[in-house]
């Protein structure tokens, strides 16, 4: 609400990282000690996701409508770093589906929510039962906390 953003999001299943990297599928990147300073889930929260340049991580899988609208999710970095956002569409079976292009977004050093990033919506692929993010970091170390999916297309 303090950016003027009123959908109804979820939150990823270990969005957070709380439950250390439970779900996630890690390669270089791990849970460190220190949550976004908003606090956006819960306070007390006390993890996020370490990036190192070049490290990627992907999200557990989540349901999806066919009316999916947008995901958002918080971020700081070293100076020049970047995030690659892609979205992973599944069928059932796992089988994929499709990958979205979410975007590249630059990080500043303190914790920010990423912009609004826009799904398929109502052109996702037939058959689509879930989504996974995945978050590839270049440029320098990123770190990520607090991944949430607007499941709905809501605003
Ligand atoms: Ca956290």
């Amino acid at each position: 609400m303090p950016w003027s953003d009123y959908a109804s999001y979820v939150f990823a299943p270990n969005g957070g990282f709380e439950s250390g990297a439970t779900g996630w599928n890690l390669s270089g990147a791990r849970v460190a000690p220190g949550n976004e300073s908003f606090y956006i889930h819960a306070s007390g929260e006390k993890y996020s996701l370490s990036l190192p340049a070049g490290a990627s991580a992907m999200s557990p899988p989540m349901c999806i409508s066919l009316f999916s609208g947008k995901m958002r999710f918080v971020s700081r970095g070293d100076s020049g770093a970047k995030v690659k956002v892609q979205i992973i569409y599944r069928g059932l079976l796992s089988s994929v589906l499709g990958i979205l292009d979410g975007g590249t977004y630059s990080v500043g050093s303190s914790w920010k929510p990423s912009p609004e990033i826009g799904m398929l919506g109502g052109t996702l692929p037939l058959l689509t039962s879930s989504v996974s993010f995945l978050f590839t970091s270049s440029g320098g170390a990123v770190a990520i906390d607090d991944v949430y999916l607007d499941p709905m297309k809501s605003s």
